[in-house]
């Protein structure tokens, strides 16, 4: 058939067809990526992601947009790994210390080595996956890293001493896990996401882990007590598909890779600022007692009985080939220049 013009019809669509094809500002694609997340959409993990899903697609002129599923309505807490790399999400967020033997060198950060914040922590946790490019996380891209803010205990009895803490059903996981036993607690594991029925319920009668939960998970009305233990904090990871991350443009992988070290320092900032505006919320709104330690407690606590814990955990991952002393004192290093400590 003829058009007007005297072009054949197919030709006409052939055209057409190849002009779509073509590259060109005109045609810049869009892409879109799924985004898996497993607490709760007010949690700090969901939070950052948010923020940088607003960040990607301002830096990248709409190009990509990023469709977030937050609680678990993708991926679920230890899935989230194994989910990414099979392709179930373009990126996922997880807590590495769900999973204390998959990820070694960077669950270094969740030894009891008093880091100060979620910011130093964040910073920390970045350098040390820079320089030791752990094989955990050879399939995947990783786009940021990120810890929480040191642990405290979150309780339905005050918890004053460590006798009170004694067969106490507390929850925690990973790392946290081993300190809990070492104060005498009945240490009950389980993700966060879980978390909130387990503690209404009755299941556990508090929580370990760092205060923002007080008020992002409402936790505060059902602990009326928190002991400043000041103890570990939890490195997180963001990982990306890698043959979703090999199809990005060039320039998007840029902006994602300039991202990377932002958004660690933004979330941790954002943690320590949430555990600030929780604690006080909490007193508030619900009364919260917090509880601090005197310091012949604290030297007790975090350091006779968890010393330990670090020399096994270097022992142990010595024996399996990994520079686990080097790491330690990288770790500790480290946090020391990002705390602007000075020493003679
Ligand atoms: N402390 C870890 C990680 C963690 C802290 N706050 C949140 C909020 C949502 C999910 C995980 C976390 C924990 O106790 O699991």
């Amino acid at each position: 058939m003829k058009s007007k013009l005297g072009f054949s019809t197919g030709l006409l669509s052939a055209v057409l067809f190849a002009l779509t094809l073509m590259p060109g500002p005109l045609q810049a694609k869009s892409i879109t990526l799924s985004y898996a997340n497993f607490p709760p959409a007010p949690t700090f993990p969901c939070v950052q992601m948010e923020r940088w899903k607003e960040e990607v697609e301002k830096r990248t002129d709409g190009q990509v947009s990023v469709q977030t599923y937050p609680g678990g309505t993708l991926l679920g807490a230890k899935d989230m790994m194994d989910g990414v790399i099979q392709g179930q999400a373009d990126i996922g967020c997880l807590c590495m210390a769900y999973q204390p033997g998959r990820f070694k060198i960077t669950n270094g950060l969740a030894l009891p080595l008093r880091i100060p914040n979620a910011r130093v922590g964040s910073m920390v946790l970045w350098d040390i996956y820079q320089k030791y490019q752990p094989k955990a996380f050879d399939q995947v891209k990783v786009l940021t890293m990120f810890t929480t803010a040191p642990s405290n205990i979150m309780s339905k009895k005050p918890i004053r001493t460590l006798g009170d803490m004694e067969g106490y059903d507390l929850r925690a996981s990973g790392g946290a896990a081993q300190i809990l036993k070492k104060w005498g607690a009945n240490q009950i594991g389980m993700p966060m996401s879980e978390t909130p029925p387990a503690l209404q319920k009755g299941v556990v009668q508090g929580v370990f882990s760092s205060l923002e939960v007080m008020k992002d998970l409402k936790f505060a009305e059902f602990c009326p007590y928190i002991t400043m233990t000041k103890t570990v904090l939890y490195p997180f990871a963001v990982v990306m598909n890698m043959d979703a991350w090999n199809k990005l443009p060039q320039d998007v992988q840029k902006v994602f890779e300039e991202l990377g070290p932002q958004q660690a320092s933004w979330t941790g900032t954002y943690m320590d600022r949430q555990v600030q505006e929780s604690i006080a919320w909490s007193k508030e709104k619900h009364g919260v007692e917090v509880i601090e330690l005197s310091p012949e407690q604290d030297a007790r606590w975090n350091k006779t009985l968890v010393a330990p814990i670090v020399d096994s955990w270097i022992e142990d991952h010595q024996a399996k080939g990994i520079p686990a002393a080097k790491v330690v004192k990288d770790i500790r290093d480290f946090s020391a220049m990002y705390n602007g400590e000075f020493v003679n």
